[in-house]
């Protein structure tokens, strides 16, 4: 129980890797805010399952994007649990969509939900962080996308490189306040925002293959990693990225 007495709140937990970190840091003694953009069923789901295995949660819908709504979401959290402790920016999306299809809509709403998102949960959390003077996490879910390309993914890649970036530069900020940002880096997970792309078979066995432990990943091997970024273990890691994609950046030859 590394993170008794801690407070999380994790962006998009309704469903995927969200779901997964925050049963995990539930798991490792963190009371867990739920957050998801109205899907109340599945948060539901995901607050019941942690306090049936003991732990403590609450579900709190918000669009990461709208700043009213992440400001209200964060006054809750700490009406609800006292404080903050842990933010995890994990809410993002990835219509997989080709470059000549592209529009300006999708490249902004991208932008708005994946970027602008990371910047207004991380601006209220660590004001909040700051204000307690104990320190704080803040873990990001960039991407091997950030370091590489991705053919329907021109308006989601740049985003993923600016979250990167973004912790980088709070590390630099917010370390004086003890406040450590530090970014995840999956690789491929297998989730519902890449489903249909995998529902061709060989488009799956093509991607599935360049992994050299032989699969693509699923929900918690992110979320162990996140936990450990979560603890005290990981107190002198701040501005890093953590690459989790079972060798498939550098199986290049
Ligand atoms: P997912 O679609 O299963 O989950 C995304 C979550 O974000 C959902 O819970 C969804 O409700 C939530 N969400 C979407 N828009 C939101 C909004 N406006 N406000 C709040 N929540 C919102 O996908 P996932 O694979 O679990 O993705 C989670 C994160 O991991 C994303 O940031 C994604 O870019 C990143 N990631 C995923 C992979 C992968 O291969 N699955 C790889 C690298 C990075
Ligand atoms: C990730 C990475 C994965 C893809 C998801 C949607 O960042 O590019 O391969 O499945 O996005």
């Amino acid at each position: 129980m590394t993170l008794q007495g801690k407070v999380a709140l994790v962006t998009g937990a309704s469903r995927g890797i969200g779901r997964g970190i925050a049963l995990r840091l539930a798991a490792d003694g963190a009371r867990v805010v739920v957050n998801h953009p109205g899907e109340e069923a599945l948060a539901q789901a995901a607050v019941e399952e942690i306090k049936e295995r003991g732990g403590s949660a609450l579900a709190l819908e918000a669009d990461v994007s709208q700043a009213d709504q992440v400001e209200a979401m964060f006054e809750s959290t700490v009406k609800a649990f006292g404080g903050l402790d842990i933010l995890v920016n994990n809410a993002g999306i990835c219509p997989f969509v080709e470059w000549f299809d592209m529009t300006e809509e999708i490249f902004e709403r991208v932008h708005q939900v994946n970027l602008k998102g990371a910047f207004l949960c991380s601006h209220q959390a660590s004001r909040i962080m700051r204000d307690q003077g104990r320190g704080g996490r803040i873990i990001s879910l960039s991407s091997i996308s950030a370091l590489v390309g991705g053919s329907f993914q021109t308006h989601y890649t740049p985003t993923k490189a600016g979250i990167r970036s973004l912790m980088q530069s709070l590390a630099i900020v917010l370390g004086p306040y003890g406040i450590t940002c530090n970014s995840i880096l999956p690789g491929t997970i297998l989730t519902e925002i890449n489903r249909e792309h995998y529902q061709d078979p060989v488009v799956f066995a093509r991607d599935s293959g360049r992994v050299p432990l032989g699969r693509l990943g699923q929900p918690e091997d992110i979320a162990g990693v996140a936990a450990f970024l979560a603890s005290d273990d990981a107190r002198y890691v701040n501005g890093a990225d953590i690459l989790v994609d079972g060798g498939l950046f550098v199986n290049l030859q």
